[in-house]
């Protein structure tokens, strides 16, 4: 099953992504995410210009091989850009095993190991009274775990709650903070002001929710250590599934600190590509959940023995699915979430219409519960003349500066 094509299809249909297509002999396709969010070109130039050349030819069969290959070969270890390349050339070829066993991917995974995959949606307000209404919204089609961002005073714009959005006349939580210019922009930061305000509306929801429904939070990289620990135990009484990046992890020590202070349960990793990030996370039990994506994380072979890895010290998948993870990106993630045995949760921010118009999903979203279909394959179809109409357009993700100017984490 020698492969003899590949393509690189850039599109930006409300907003970009990289999906690699490799090509068999037999007529086999199979396609692979290479999305990064605000540095889509570098991967997709990785993967053209250094890649390609060595797929051609190669036996598709063989993806551990392929995957060994591509991860040694290059000398150049981890790193986003690397572990996108490999992620999408590692996907593809699942996709093409899957097809030509004539069975969806979770089959060759070892089968289903639950009926459907509980998800969690993202609610947002600049106020409480948005902010219900985003909940209420939320539950009502039919998610039954609330990701909860709110808007801060005395902070102007911030990360998960967008000031406009993305499709005009859309709603205000269907957004998509990568904005299409010459810049990125800025936005602003006051860990105090935020560490004070967070604590009250968790208050507030539980009071107007109840104590039942699971409620999840991201504190997307913006706290030191003590702050981090700080907040989860303000948060304790109001029993969130998880906080999430509470500090940019990359250091892995600071995680002792967090969990000497708090049982809020921590999430991290979506920035991570490797298991190397999560090496003393996992084995000390610093973390609950890993959030790395099937896309940054070099794939389905990478993040599969990631998270059985993770399973031996009973830490659980929360794979990162936001509307930067194509549509090919989220349905591995689904296929690799009903197989294993330690799945946590799943994140599911639906991609807009136009989205859906280019890459055809067979994955389904039922009464909370996300399933990726019975499709051979990975089950996304990607439609190349639709997706021709869409040319790439640059978009940076946004950047925070504290009030006297410093840049701060986003
Ligand atoms: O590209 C950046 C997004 O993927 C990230 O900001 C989304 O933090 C995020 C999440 O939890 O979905
Ligand atoms: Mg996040």
């Amino acid at each position: 099953m020698k492969i003899v094509a590949t393509d690189v299809v850039l599109t930006s249909p409300g907003r970009n992504f990289v999906t690699l297509k490799i090509t068999t002999a037999d007529g086999l396709t199979g396609l692979g995410d290479a999305t990064l969010n605000g540095r889509e070109l570098a991967v997709a130039s990785y993967l053209t210009e250094h890649v390609v050349p060595l797929l051609i030819g190669r036996d598709a069969r063989n993806i551990e091989d392929t995957w060994q290959f591509l991860y040694r070969s290059a000398y150049w270890r981890r790193g986003p850009v690397t572990m996108s390349a490999i992620a999408a050339v590692d996907m593809a070829l699942w996709d093409i095993k899957a097809k030509a066993a004539d069975m969806p991917l979770y089959q060759l995974l070892g089968g289903a190991s639950r009926t459907g995959l509980t998800a969690y949606g993202h609610a947002s307000g600049r106020d409480t009274e948005e902010l219900f209404d985003s909940i209420r919204h939320h539950l009502e089609l039919g998610f039954r775990a609330i990701r909860v961002q709110t808007a801060v005073p005395g902070i102007g714009t911030l990360y998960g709650v967008p000031t406009q959005p993305a499709v005009p006349g859309g709603r205000a939580d269907d957004y998509e903070p990568a904005q299409r210019g010459p810049l990125p922009a800025e936005e602003d930061w006051d860990t105090r002001a935020y560490l004070r305000h967070l604590p009250t509306i968790f208050e507030a929801v539980r009071a107007e929710f109840g104590p039942e429904l699971p409620l999840l939070h991201d504190g997307h990289h913006r706290m030191t250590p003590i702050e981090a620990a700080k907040l989860g135990k303000s948060l304790e009484p109001y029993d969130l599934f998880w906080l999430e990046d509470c500090t940019p992890a990359e250091n892995q020590e600071a995680l002792r600190l967090v969990r000497r202070h708090t049982t809020t349960p921590l999430a991290i990793g979506e920035v991570f590509n490797t298991v190397w990030d999560y090496q003393s996370l996992i084995s000390e039990q610093l973390i609950d959940y890993v959030r790395s994506s099937v896309t940054h994380a070099g794939g389905i072979t990478a993040l599969r023995k990631l998270l059985d890895f993770a399973a031996q010290y009973q830490i659980k998948s929360g794979i990162h699915g936001p509307t930067d993870i194509s549509p090919v990106g989220m349905a591995a993630a689904l296929h690799l979430d009903l197989a294993i045995h330690n799945f946590g949760i799943q994140e599911y921010m639906p991609h807009s219409a136009l989205t859906s118009e280019v890459f055809r999903q067979s994955f389904t979203f039922e009464d909370g519960y996300l399933h990726p279909g019975e499709q051979p394959g990975l089950g996304v179809d990607l439609d190349e003349d639709a997706a021709a109409k869409f040319p790439y357009e640059r978009a940076y993700l946004p950047y925070n500066r504290l009030n006297d100017g410093t840049v701060h984490d986003w």
